[in-house]
């Protein structure tokens, strides 16, 4: 018996009116909507291009750490130690010039990184990889440093014995999806950073040799 008024209410022509009102409501949050999903994304993506950025600088400084303190040579992109100090095995052949870099940056001679203030950017999209224990790290597996949308970043350096700047690297993006990355240009052909190292993001595209591209040099626009 108590719930009849209430049943009655909802038989009355108010009810009409709040349907409209709902309707009305509805389609001012879709107009809001349409209105600021572009400059939310728009947001997003320069705070994720922002951050791959900062990362470069911090990546960079490790780098030049490196070769300063006591090495002579910036880190090499494929596992070979020109002064044959590190011993480290021969990789999968993805990933491998961003791994190599983490390994070298992760021994503890010459003030090594061990990326704790940046976990999140280290993965591991190639599945059984393991080498050597890397000693800041302790850890096995060759972790990546990745880019603000969780691709791996490509990197190349001068110092190698496998080809460099001048050689493709073949980045894992996970469940065997695999891109081809090629050193940045600058107008003259010339690779970026080619004396010292580059790194380079995909972007929000996850792919290479795009205008989304984020790179250390800075590609001259
Ligand atoms: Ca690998
Ligand atoms: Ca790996
Ligand atoms: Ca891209």
């Amino acid at each position: 018996m108590r719930n009849t008024p209430r049943a009655s209410r909802f038989g009355n022509r108010s009810d009409g009116f709040t349907l409209v009102e709902l309707l009305i409501v509805i389609g001012i949050l879709g107009v809001l909507a349409a209105a600021f999903l572009p400059d939310l994304l728009a947001g997003k993506q320069y705070a994720n291009e922002t951050a791959t950025v900062a990362n470069f600088a911090k990546l960079t400084t490790g780098c030049e750490t490196f070769q300063r303190n006591g090495h002579g040579y910036y880190p090499p992109d494929d596992f070979v130690d020109p002064l044959k100090q590190l011993q480290l095995k021969s990789d999968n052949g993805q990933n491998t010039g961003i791994e190599s870099l983490v390994a070298f940056l992760s021994q503890a001679r010459a003030s090594g990184a061990d990326f704790t203030d940046t976990p999140a950017q280290l993965t591991n999209t190639d599945g059984d990889d393991n080498g050597a224990i890397l000693p800041l790290l302790g850890r096995k597996d060759r972790v990546e440093f990745a880019d603000a949308w969780n691709t791996p970043l490509a990197y190349f350096s001068k110092t190698t014995q496998n080809g460099g700047f001048a050689k493709a690297q073949q980045i894992a993006l996970g469940e065997g999806q695999v891109v081809i990355a090629n050193s940045a240009k600058n107008v003259d052909g010339m690779p970026l950073g080619k004396e010292k190292f580059q790194f380079l993001s995909a972007g929000i595209d996850k792919v290479f040799g795009t205008d989304d591209d984020l790179s250390w040099p800075e590609k001259p626009k």
